[in-house]
């Protein structure tokens, strides 16, 4: 079944409306040519709800980040989309340099982000933020309200941008049936507590009848929290909280990709052209090829891989000349500070690196600082030999299931993080401890000499445990449905892990 019948299936009759910060469609304006143009920021979750609303005829309520998007936009700041398809409304929010600076860079990315993170000096915790992070949250839910007029609705929240606005829906709207996915860690209450308002973040939360985490141990700790900042009962066993409007269960849904996209990606018709193409770009001497594909981003662990580069080439020469290492690392928040550090950091270590192995022919280390197409990417990762993976803490990594699923070769070895939640259900990879750079080298080293034969049993057990997108989404429309009818809402797959 598909996402659309599965939807209407476990949620009949309901509208459909999607509350996200994000936009699937940007309208912006040509830089040279001055014309409004549609960008599709590219993303697996955008491209995976986008046809069921499309099917549906739902809503999108989301931030209008674009510079032209308010020009296409009706007196109630909506514009039909796909533009040009159209067959739902896109309700867009008009953000000011301050609701920017202390909602989204401010409370949303130097606050929750790093806490969930457990990185809480790297927090920026300012008085203001608070109000306009709840102000903002506000306006997402009268638009979601607005949307929805008096029909019986769904409404999906995504992330941690948007914790109180279900609170302010609930309020509102009791006949709605609210979700939200949490797309990042969820910390320990020791942590979580340092957040401003910490009661106010999992309170809003719990507005939700169903609330999503990628893992078990992120539900555990949003329990523990939810009994430390407002000391009520949690029903730890059935993974609830029952409130005097409605119950609140909490669900382990760990997301996944579009396999199918990029195994046809990965498998083009001219892909070993192009893959020839890659190789003579990033190995002309048949060097052996390494990759990793992050945001710029301090959870990510690149200052760690760029040191465990460092200690490869230097207590096994035998890689000089041998192994290059192609590092993708898109900026992002480059508003904040520690990022920009990052950013400067990152690029320092390559050079650095670069200046002590490299020689006339070879350039050890091509760090790529642009966004890359992802039928682009899925050739990157065929090409591969080894990808690493070596975030300090991250909620699921798509990198990670990218790459399984472009390998279509079984010939590359994945090193993944024991911090990404993807290693839960990855198992065929090599784990690696990202906090100790000098043994990831030697765990390299092991991984570039692993007889084909064990690499390709490794590639098979990760392929085959692999789940896509759509999966996730039918299994959260099934236990949504459950919550909506005020049923007991069963044990996601997930849930049963441990
Ligand atoms: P992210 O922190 O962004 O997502 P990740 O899951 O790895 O992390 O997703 C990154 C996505 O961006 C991938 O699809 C990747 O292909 C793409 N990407 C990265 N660099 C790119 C580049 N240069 N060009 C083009 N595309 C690029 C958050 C959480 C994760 C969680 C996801 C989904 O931090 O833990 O897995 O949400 O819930």
């Amino acid at each position: 079944m598909h996402g659309p019948e599965k939807f209407s299936e476990s949620l009949p009759n309901r509208r459909f409306v999607v509350v996200s910060n994000r936009e699937p469609y940007e309208h912006i304006y040509d830089d040279r040519s001055g014309e409004l143009t549609v960008r599709r920021p590219a993303g697996g979750l955008t491209s995976a709800l986008d046809p069921i609303l499309q099917a549906t005829e739902g809503d999108w309520v989301a931030w209008g980040s674009g510079d032209g998007d308010f020009d296409v936009c009706d007196e109630q700041s909506r514009v039909r989309v796909p533009p040009e398809n159209p067959r739902y409304w896109l309700y867009r929010l008009e953000l000011d340099q301050r609701d920017i600076e202390e909602y989204y860079l401010g409370y949303a990315n130097q606050v929750l982000w790093p806490l969930c993170h457990i990185r809480p000096e790297l927090t920026r915790i300012r008085a203001r933020q608070w109000a306009r992070y709840e102000a903002v949250n506000r306006r997402f839910a009268e638009a979601a309200l607005r949307a929805v007029g008096d029909q019986p609705a769904a409404i999906w929240f995504q992330d941690y941008h948007l914790a109180v606005a279900p609170r302010f829906t609930r309020e509102k709207n009791r006949t709605a049936t609210l979700a939200q996915f949490w797309h990042i860690p969820f910390p320990p209450p020791e942590v979580f507590r340092i957040a401003t308002r910490a009661p106010l973040i999992v309170q809003g939360l719990l507005a939700n009848d169903l609330l999503g985490f990628h893992l078990p141990t992120y539900v555990a700790n949003f329990l523990r929290c939810v009994q430390q900042e407002l000391q009520i009962k949690v029903d730890f066993e059935r993974r609830c909280v029952e409130l005097p409007t409605h119950t609140c269960w909490v669900r382990a849904l760990p997301i996944s990709i579009d396999v199918d996209e990029y195994r046809r990606a990965a498998t083009v018709p001219d892909a070993q052209a192009r893959m020839a193409r890659l190789r003579r770009r990033f190995a002309p001497n048949g060097e052996r090829l390494g990759i990793g594909v992050d945001r710029m981003d301090y959870s990510k662990g690149l200052e760690e891989k760029l040191k465990a580069l460092d200690f490869l080439w230097d207590r096994h020469p035998e890689w000089r000349e041998q192994l290059t290492f192609v590092q993708v690392a898109v900026p992002s928040r480059t508003d904040i500070e520690a990022y920009d550090r990052l950013s400067d950091k990152v690029g320092r270590m390559a050079w650095a690196l670069n200046e002590r192995y490299g020689t006339d022919k070879w350039t050890p280390v091509h760090l790529i600082t642009e966004s890359i197409p992802s039928e682009r990417l899925a050739l990157l990762y065929r090409t591969a030999d080894i990808c690493v993976i070596s975030s300090l803490q991250d909620g699921m990594n798509l990198v990670a299931k990218e790459f399984v699923t472009s390998q279509t070769d079984k010939a590359g070895v994945l090193l993944l993080s024991k911090f990404a939640g993807a290693i839960e259900e990855m198992e065929g990879c090599v784990a690696i401890n990202p906090y100790d750079p000098e043994d990831l080298s030697e765990l390299m080293h092991r991984a570039l000499h692993m007889p084909l034969e064990e690499r390709r049993a490794r590639l098979t057990e990760l392929q085959m445990s692999m789940r896509t997108i759509y999966d996730w989404l039918e299994e959260t429309f099934t236990l949504w449905g459950a919550a909506a009818r005020k049923e007991e809402v069963p044990f996601s797959i997930a849930d049963r892990w441990r």
